[in-house]
């Protein structure tokens, strides 16, 4: 009997996350960091799973790799994991020129956050791009001017 209940909380064990420990911290660090973040804002992080915040924006940011806003030099090209805390009902959409150009995808506010954006796309736009380390501009629209181009 003993030999048999030490199997069960092993197996048990495995089914409740040591499987999938990846998926389990990645869900966790993005919670949390939505819990914390300021209501309004829009994240975007250098990390997956919401790790080293690029930057934080209430409004509209024309160029990452700039010297004005809430994105600046050596901020474009990065970003691996966003976050939508907006209260607007905006979605944010990003694309992967500066200037509001090339190819883009949007995170909508009920998304809360993209943990992930290697196994997402820029599927909108000249062709569509890989969405992670990509993105140089961003803007607040309606969640209709998105089409059908939604990041997960
Ligand atoms: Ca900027
Ligand atoms: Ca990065």
């Amino acid at each position: 009997m003993r030999k048999i209940s030490v199997l069960l909380a092993t197996l048990g064990l495995v089914a409740t996350g040591a499987l999938f420990p990846m998926s389990v911290q990645a869900s966790t660090a993005c919670d949390n960091a939505w819990d914390a973040a300021k209501s309004g804002y829009f994240f975007a992080y250098d990390a997956t799973n919401c790790g080293r915040t690029l930057g934080a924006d209430v409004g509209n940011d024309v160029d990452w790799n700039d010297r004005t806003g809430a994105f600046q030099q050596g901020d474009g090209d990065k970003a691996e994991s966003l976050l939508h805390k907006g209260t607007s009902g905006l979605a944010v959409q990003v694309f992967d020129h500066a200037h509001f150009g090339g190819n883009w995808s949007c995170i909508k506010k009920s998304e809360y956050y993209v943990s992930n954006l290697l196994d997402d796309r820029l599927e909108a736009g000249p062709g569509g791009a890989p969405a992670a380390n990509t993105i140089s501009s961003h803007r607040w629209v309606n969640a209709k001017d998105c089409g059908v181009y939604f990041l997960h």
